[in-house]
């Protein structure tokens, strides 16, 4: 599709939408735009953003689309949003800012990067990799800045890692990645994708343009990745933590072991590893068998993940103390996000919760923690809410606290050896600070002040 001289509907002017708009107005596309927010705000936004001579259209303007030549839909604004449907039914194309890029044209090697947990751990150290092998790498996606804002500075000998979810990668149709890695595929966004098969289908579009010279790196511990076994064009490479492997990547006597072509090597040893728990081995076997595709050597693996501790707010470790891990997880702002945290520490677990107050309810997340629950601290808004439905579920260990120094106190004083405390706190941070880093970086001085 050659993007000049066209007239487009871009959805959204989130990150996605600001980006697209500046790009496709610098290539001589007249614009519509759509947004929820009332139309001063989307103004304002555009007007920050120097982006003026942009006409905002509201549901109605669906009675435009057939003056339009494609809609430019932001990840967040769902599939079923009339206007969608409504370009759907005219066949208007619908494309993502990923397919924008690709339109527009990428250079460099590009790395894609999905799956239903690991994304961003696995996006940032195949960046830090890159980056200890000394290329120049950007990172953009799904981790927060747009594809859009970055493909400008690519050059042929760069490398582009990115971080890609559903919602991106639903609206693609040109995008091949050089390498793509799935990490895994359990049920999620079901809502929003009408079934598990959807959600599969759209995952499974990074690698339905890749030909048989790029490289499709597999969780064979993951009974659906399975399944694609000997289905596919690219060359694969499967990675487990379970069992050991003919061919590919796996673990032996407390090492990870690859063999490619039938040559067996050590790439690392699992001591060298700083980020707790086994989804942070499957994490890094998914990144070891991107390096290897890219021919990366094996001793710059080995420094980039003894270096590598982890991203910071996402199930980050703090501390050890009296047998109990303490894990920032700061960045679990929403419901979904929370129970992803949850889920992923197999352990009893402490859990520090309760914030802004964005409307969520609890339920889903407390039927994850039950299981699990040594005890709940709440702070916040949110904390009586959540009280609830923690108590509908059965959970009997729940306490609120003033703030957070006192649900520091109070979760260390809960743990026993052996298990986590957790805040991940499903809500935003502004009742208490102004975002979450913040919110975060206070929690890990409060535990690295406490002593034994
Ligand atoms: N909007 C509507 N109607 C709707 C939904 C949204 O008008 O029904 C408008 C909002 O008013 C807002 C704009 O759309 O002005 C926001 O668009 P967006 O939600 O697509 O967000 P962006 O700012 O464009 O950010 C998106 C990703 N967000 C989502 O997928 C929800 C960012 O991932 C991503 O970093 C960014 O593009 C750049 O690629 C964030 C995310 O939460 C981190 N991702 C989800 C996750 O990780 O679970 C998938």
């Amino acid at each position: 599709m050659l993007i000049k001289g066209k007239k487009i509907l871009v959805m959204g002017v989130g990150v996605t939408g600001l980006s697209a708009i500046k790009m496709l107005m610098e290539h001589n596309n007249e614009i519509m735009v759509y947004d929820e927010k009332s139309e001063e705000e989307i103004m304002e936004l555009l007007h920050s953003n120097g982006l003026d001579k942009v006409e905002v259209i509201d549901d109605e303007g669906k009675y435009f689309l057939q003056e339009i030549d494609f809609v430019l839909k932001s990840p967040g604004i769902p599939p079923d949003h009339q206007i969608i449907q409504f370009a759907e039914e005219k066949g208007t194309p619908v494309i993502s800012d990923i397919e924008l890029a690709y339109n527009i044209g990428i250079q460099g090697t590009v790395i894609g990067i999905t799956g239903t947990n690991g994304k961003t751990t696995s996006t940032m150290l195949a960046g830090a990799v890159l980056r200890k092998a000394g290329v120049r790498t950007q990172l953009a996606g799904n981790l927060g800045t747009g594809i859009l804002q970055v493909i400008e500075k690519l050059e042929e000998e760069d490398y582009i890692v990115l971080e890609l979810s559903s919602f991106q990668l639903e609206h693609t149709y040109l995008f091949k990645p050089d390498v793509a890695l799935i990490t895994n595929i359990t049920e999620d966004h079901l809502d929003w994708h009408g079934s598990f098969e959807n959600y599969m289908a759209s995952k499974f579009k990074i690698y339905s343009n890749q030909s048989s010279d790029n490289y499709l790196i597999l969780n064979w511990d993951d009974r659906h990745l399975r399944s694609l076994k000997g289905k596919v064009r690219p060359k694969v490479v499967w990675f487990s933590t379970s069992e050991e492997l003919n061919e590919g990547i796996f673990l032996r006597n407390g090492s990870i072991i690859c063999i490619m072509d039938g040559a067996e090597e050590t790439v690392l040893d699992l001591e060298d590893i700083k980020i707790p728990g086994v989804h942070n081995i499957e994490n890094i076997c998914g990144v070891v068998g991107i390096m290897k595709a890219l021919k990366i050597h094996n001793q710059v693996i080995r420094d980039a993940v003894g270096d590598f501790m982890g991203v910071e707010h996402r199930i980050e470790f703090v501390k050890e103390m009296k047998g109990i891990t303490f894990y920032n997880d700061s960045k679990g702002t929403n419901v979904q996000s929370t129970l992803k945290a949850v889920q992923a520490i197999d352990r009893p677990i402490v859990l520090i919760a309760g914030g802004y107050d964005k409307g969520a309810e609890y339920g889903e997340l407390m039927d994850a923690f039950v299981h699990k629950s040594r005890a709940l601290v709440l702070m916040g808004e949110t904390a009586e809410k959540i009280r609830k439905s923690a108590e509908e579920k059965g959970i009997e260990e729940i306490y609120i606290v003033s703030g957070m120094e006192e649900a520091v106190h109070k979760a260390a004083s809960l743990g026993v050896a052996g298990d986590a405390v957790l805040l991940s706190p499903a809500c935003a941070s502004w009742d208490m600070y102004s975002n979450f880093e913040e919110r975060g970086k206070h929690f890990k001085r409060l535990v690295m002040e406490m002593t034994e």
